[in-house]
């Protein structure tokens, strides 16, 4: 039986790397994010070389009308969910509290916190009337620990930590499986646009030691969701080797 994975940030990083790992093995796709051309460009790359079918959905997770109506489009067409991959998510500027700009603040909290809560939202019943369904929500070691500077992220993120572990103790009644991911330093889009767009700075975060890659994370994704019906990962912590805890990362030691 062919699965169908919906992923929520799919037009980069982690949500890409996914998009491509799933397909590869054999998983029909529903992908999402706000950027059309990309979409359209990853959903022919993805159908040319795995042969699996892809639905796109241009969407800002922060509009609550915008996920219901692209919901919607899938529920008329009587579409399956088997994993639901809860992904998109930012982090906007680095600031000290005292001097942080209450629209990064903004976006943060509509994108990580409630973006996620309107896509769950809608997809949850679809899963409960299946019976079936596995939601993997991506978190981050800034949602275990906090680091300076980090304050409204690592509030958004310890806030996926709960709606994870919510989520896993309301639904597991309806046979519906919930994990998270909580990475480390992966380098991929993040940083560019943390920093509002200074690549020269974005690269610097990943100066001196080994980062985790977008494909790392997409690894720990298909792991968890290709374990036996009976076997749930409940939560994983996954970090550069040179990264122990968060905001400490150990440079220029050749790892
Ligand atoms: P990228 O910036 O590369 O990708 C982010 C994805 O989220 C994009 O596809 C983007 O699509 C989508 N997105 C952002 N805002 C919205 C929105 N309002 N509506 C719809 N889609 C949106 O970063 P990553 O791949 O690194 O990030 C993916 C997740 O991983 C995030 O939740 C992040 O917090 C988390 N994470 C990242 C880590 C890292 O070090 N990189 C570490 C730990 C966790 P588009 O712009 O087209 O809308
Ligand atoms: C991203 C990882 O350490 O930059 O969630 O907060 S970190």
């Amino acid at each position: 039986m062919v699965k169908t994975a919906f992923i929520t940030g799919a037009t980069s990083g982690i949500g890409k790397a996914t998009a491509h790992l799933l397909a590869s093995n054999a998983y029909n796709l529903i992908l999402t994010g706000r950027r059309q051309e990309r979409l359209t460009e990853e959903a022919k790359a993805i159908r040319d070389t795995y042969n699996t079918e892809v639905t796109t959905l241009c969407f800002d997770v922060r509009s609550n009308e915008e996920v219901k109506a692209n919901v919607q489009k899938l529920i008329d067409q009587n579409v399956v969910i088997d994993v639901l991959v809860n992904n998109a998510g930012l982090a906007s500027g680095l600031d000290k509290l005292q001097n942080g700009d209450v629209e990064d603040w903004d976006k943060m909290i509509d994108t990580n916190v409630k973006g996620l809560l309107y896509v769950s939202r809608q997809i949850i019943p679809l899963l409960i009337k299946q019976g079936h369904g596995h939601i993997v929500n991506i978190g981050s070691i800034a949602g275990k620990e906090v680091y300076p500077n980090g304050n409204v992220y690592c509030g958004t993120k310890h806030m996926v930590d709960a709606l994870n572990q919510s989520m896993r103790r309301e639904l597991a009644e309806y046979g519906i499986k919930v994990s998270a991911v909580n990475p480390g330093a992966v380098e991929t889009e993040f940083s560019l646009v943390r920093l509002h767009g200074n690549a020269e700075k974005a690269k610097k975060v990943y100066d001196g030691f080994e980062n985790l890659v977008a494909e790392d994370i997409a690894d720990a994704i298909y792991y968890i969701i290709s374990r036996p019906e009976h076997v749930n990962i409940n939560d994983m912590i996954i970090m550069p080797k040179a990264q122990p805890a968060a905001g400490n990362v150990i440079r220029n030691k050749g790892y």
